[in-house]
């Protein structure tokens, strides 16, 4: 095995040239099997084999740096730099995790998880090396779909000014977790197509540095342009900004993509270099379905099919029919996703009212000012992304949907712990960010149910409103409790004394276990599903504080700004003599694993929230 000579960064230098198809294949093969056991980014992984290769071969780890745009695509890159036991642990608690992590090796030089920072964050870095007479090579790689992302046009702005070397790989696959859209993918998908790189399958390196006289050609065209850039045609758009286009590229031949790297090193400013992959590359089934094999949960090699078939519907699943339903009463409604398609569910509703779906790329600022202008132009939007995603769109929540008091609606996936993908993607923050915003109303469900019916109150609604919701299967406990959704009232499921329970969304469930637990040991409970965030319930909290000796209020968010911080703040502020006990998340970023698992770490699962109360008691 070629790649258990690599026990370190540097070490695929000893592989000879005449093996890299090998060790490409072996790499393969060996994350097809992992991934298969622990689940994880498979297609974007096995289209960027040959090119993280590539850029191993051609620098010299840690003292050059790589930013890998999401960094979803970093797992060659933890093989060839000694992490190849880690996979064993992959994304599980304490184990390696999915995306690049400075505290994990000093090969990785900049956390991601989030898209579209790369160019921003290399940039820096270049900048750092300048300023402290540092010579090293700075690479972003960033792929298609997250170029899309409008920080990245940003960075290219600012990066056109530079005049030592930084080199961008854009490694265009013509995907996005789906179909890349907008015009930028055209752009690229016109430059992939044009008869250039179509004619010869191969690059600008093929064409001109590998003929006879090709080095004579370049050298002679730098002398008179001082330039690269007139080797290729296509890429005028980078290069009119100022920043010096290579490329197509095909990006599956090591040696080829050592070569241009090398002229890519010798510029002076930033240097985009296009490689061409292929999602899912050397794997049927992710060849077939790149979206599915994204992400993907255990899967049978063989087949490509789920090792757990699932069927059981989750939050999405009945967002995903409540939309179509709602899109069918309501034509003013429409649909915005910021390139999650499928992850948020509203592929269905994008097949059957295409008209009035709207796919905008990776740009969740964007999607929100969107929507804000759909809105006032008199439609009913529906955004939906997930809760860590929309963190960045703080100010367009804010300026241009609530100052204005716009009727979009929220849908927030994915919120609380997420699990494996960790603390990038966890959706632990939106309680706090969203509901300190003026005018903005924000609700939780507590089952599959209440979820179609606050989506139906939120349509309705005239402002703006957030529905916030788990990832996982929807909870389908309490269908008898389906009181009607009305605003800021919350939903009183057993009254009685002793301790009140007010819990939020997903925590409903595990409220149900705590309430079982305290009254198996002789406390009687009530329990109230908060619903409403924002405003929350004055009126059941202080009904609850004259009745009860303890408030416990359960929420999957961070203590600072949450519900419970709101409740405790009413209660003082009335100055109800009840003592409140908020279970929250700490204040902290909770890394990947599995969710039952964290729960127990941080101690919200039900048997911990128990003992709190106990001791209490
Ligand atoms: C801000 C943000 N929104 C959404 C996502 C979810 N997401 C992860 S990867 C991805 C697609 C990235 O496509 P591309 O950059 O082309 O990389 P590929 O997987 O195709 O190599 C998306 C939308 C994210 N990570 N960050």
């Amino acid at each position: 095995m070629l790649l258990e000579q690599i026990e370190q960064a540097n070490d695929i230098k000893k592989i000879e040239a005449k093996d890299y198809d090998l060790l490409a294949e072996e790499i393969r093969q060996f994350l097809i099997q992992k991934i298969s056991v622990t689940g994880g980014h498979l297609a974007s992984n096995l289209g960027a084999v040959e090119l993280t290769m590539a850029l191993h071969l051609s620098l010299d780890l840690p003292t050059d740096k790589i930013i890998w745009d999401v960094g979803h695509q970093s797992y060659t890159h933890k093989l060839l730099t000694g992490r190849r036991d880690g996979f064993e642990s992959l994304r599980k608690f304490h184990g390696m995790s999915g995306f690049p992590k400075r505290k994990e090796s000093d090969c990785d030089a900049f956390d991601t998880g989030h898209s579209s920072t790369s160019v921003s964050a290399g940039l820096g870095l270049a900048k750092a090396r300048d300023i402290q007479g540092q010579d090293h090579t700075i690479v972003s790689v960033i792929g298609d779909g997250s170029l899309t992302g409008g920080m990245a046009y940003e960075a290219l702005n600012n990066a056109s000014r530079l005049t030592t070397n930084f080199i961008i790989v854009l490694n265009d696959n013509n995907m996005s977790i789906s179909e890349n859209v907008g015009g930028v993918s055209k752009y690229l998908n016109n430059i992939r197509t044009a008869e250039s790189y179509q004619g010869t399958k191969k690059g600008v390196y093929d064409t001109l540095l590998n003929i006879p006289m090709g080095n004579a050609m370049v050298n002679t065209i730098r002398k008179v342009k001082n330039s690269v850039k007139q080797l290729v045609i296509p890429g005028m758009f980078f290069e009119d900004m100022g920043i010096t286009y290579l490329g197509p590229v095909d990006g599956h031949d090591v040696k080829g993509l050592v070569k241009v790297f090398k002229e890519a090193k010798r510029v002076k400013g930033a240097v985009m270099v296009h490689v061409i992959t292929e999602k899912g590359k050397g794997y049927e089934p992710a060849v077939r379905h790149p979206s599915r094999f994204h992400g993907t949960d255990p899967f049978e090699i063989e087949t490509g099919l789920p090792a757990k078939p699932r069927n059981v519907a989750n939050y999405t699943d009945i967002f995903s029919t409540v939309m179509c339903k709602l899109g069918n009463r309501n034509e003013k409604v429409v649909a915005i996703t910021a390139a999650m398609p499928d992850g948020t569910g509203l592929k269905r509703f994008r097949n059957m009212y295409p008209d009035r779906f709207f796919d905008v790329g990776i740009a969740e600022e964007h999607a929100v000012t969107f929507a804000a202008g759909l809105a006032a132009g008199g439609l009913k939007p529906v955004v939906a992304i997930y809760s860590s995603f929309l963190q960045r769109a703080y100010d367009q929540i804010l300026h241009d949907v609530c100052i204005q008091n716009l009727p979009v609606v929220f849908a927030i996936d994915r919120a609380g712990l997420v699990g494996s993908d960790g603390e990038t993607h966890q959706g632990i923050f939106d309680l706090s960010y969203l509901s300190s915003i003026p005018n903005l109303v924000v609700m939780a469900p507590k089952n599959k149910y209440e979820l179609s019916d606050m989506m139906k109150f939120a349509v309705a609604y005239d402002g703006p409103i957030a529905v916030r919701y788990p990832r996982g299967v929807a909870y389908s406990g309490l269908e008898e409790f389906r009181a009607l959704v009305e605003l800021g009232k919350s939903e009183w499921i057993y009254k009685e004394s002793g301790v009140a329970l007010f819990a939020v969304g997903g925590m409903v469930k595990v409220a149900e276990e705590v309430r079982e637990a305290l009254k198996a040991a002789g406390v009687s409970c009530s329990l109230v599903n908060a619903r409403f965030v924002e405003p929350i319930d004055q009126e059941a909290v202080s009904e609850a504080a004259k009745s009860h000796d303890l408030i416990v209020t359960l929420e999957e968010n961070v203590a600072s700004g949450g519900y419970g911080a709101k409740v405790v703040e009413y209660v003082n502020k009335e100055r109800l003599s009840t003592r409140v006990l908020p279970i929250t998340l700490p204040d902290a970023y909770i890394e990947h694993g599995n969710v039952d698992l964290l729960r127990k770490e941080v101690g919200t699962d039900a048997e911990s929230i128990v003992a709190k109360i106990k001791e209490i008691l």
